[in-house]
């Protein structure tokens, strides 16, 4: 079972009043009427989409770890009901954020990598606004709940360590966003193809949504996968050969490319380069 978990100091939640409701209106009806994993979310959503996070999604804890093996598996942070997860990603949407992130705090251009810290530091800020204070740091969170006792947890796509790695692609199937390619080794969103990446994973000590999301099918024909199949091998194949002239990463750019040609979602061409390559004199041309 994994232990992290955050500190947090006061309530979760704000509930905003809708202008258009009678000023003698119960809030607490309001409250009631919608599970807390949905106004988690609803605030969480709201406060990531201004770093360029502009993908979330909810799930159980349960559906995720039945789907994985026990080395992967989520915690229940000391439940004893599978807790809330909250898948956190982005699309092209959050170059612009990121680019003038830099451009505000240079020191990102020291870290490793700037993309992973830029990340870190957005999600930490939009879960301290949650008041989960000092919760979060890049490698991992410190234990703690709120005064309304809820005990929350992130993980990163990037952390690798047994323990701390989460099948980032199996989860967001899991939560209905997303289809994954086999062949690509991709997931496809539902409206931004495969041009979206998966960051985190934040959990939340509060009971999961019951319905589970439909599972999304890989559409393409078996023509279409047979194409993709060699588009991969030429990438491992390209990636063993050391004298190969063409860069690696361009024959990666090719699978994704080849899911779904011509993707009005797709990154630009700064960003698609600096993925690829974490080259980080992109990021000082541009910024
Ligand atoms: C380790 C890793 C890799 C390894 C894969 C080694 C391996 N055998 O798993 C390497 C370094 C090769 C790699 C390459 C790339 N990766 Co990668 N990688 C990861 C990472 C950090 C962990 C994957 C993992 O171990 N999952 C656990 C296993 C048990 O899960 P699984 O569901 O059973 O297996 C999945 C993956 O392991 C992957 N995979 C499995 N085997 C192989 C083999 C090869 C050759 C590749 C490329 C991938 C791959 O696909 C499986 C599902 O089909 C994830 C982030 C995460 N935490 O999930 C990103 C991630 C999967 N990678 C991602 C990407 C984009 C890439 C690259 C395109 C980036 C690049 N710089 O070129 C390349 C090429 C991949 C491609 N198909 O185009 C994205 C995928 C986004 C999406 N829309 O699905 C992720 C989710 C990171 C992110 N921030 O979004 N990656």
């Amino acid at each position: 079972m994994k232990t992290a978990e955050v500190e947090a100091e006061s309530n979760l939640v704000e509930v905003k009043e809708p202008s258009n409701r009678a000023p003698d209106w119960d809030l607490s009806m309001i409250v009631a009427a919608h599970p807390p994993w949905q106004r988690m979310l609803s605030e969480l959503r709201q406060r990531l989409l201004a770093f360029g996070l502009d993908v979330t999604a909810p799930l159980s804890v349960e559906w995720y770890n039945a789907a994985v093996s026990p080395a992967l598996h989520l915690p229940w942070l000391g439940r004893d009901r599978a807790p809330l997860a909250i898948l956190v990603g982005n699309s092209r949407a959050i170059w612009e954020p990121f680019k003038s992130a830099i451009r505000m705090q240079p020191a990102l251009l020291a870290e490793k990598h700037p993309l992973d810290a830029y990340v870190s530091q957005s999600v930490t800020r939009a879960l301290s606004s949650f008041h989960l204070v000092d919760a979060l740091s890049s490698t991992g969170s410190t234990p703690g709940r709120n005064e309304l006792g809820v005990k929350a947890a992130v993980y990163w796509d990037y952390d690798t360590r047994p323990g701390r790695l989460v099948a980032m692609q199996r989860l967001a199937c899991i939560s209905g966003v997303a289809y994954l390619n086999e062949e690509a080794h991709l997931c496809v969103h539902k409206q931004f193809g495969p041009w979206f990446a998966l960051r985190a994973v934040v959990l939340f000590e509060v009971d999961p949504p019951t319905e589970r999301p439909e599972i999304l099918q890989d559409p393409s024909s078996s023509e279409h996968r047979e194409r993709l199949r060699m588009e991969v091998k030429a990438a491992l194949d390209q990636s063993n050969i050391s004298n190969s002239k063409e860069e690696p990463w361009k024959k990666w750019l090719a699978v994704r490319e080849a899911i779904h040609p011509n993707h009005p979602m797709r990154y630009s061409h700064d960003q698609i380069e600096y993925h690829y390559t974490h080259n980080k004199d992109i990021l000082m041309r541009l910024c």
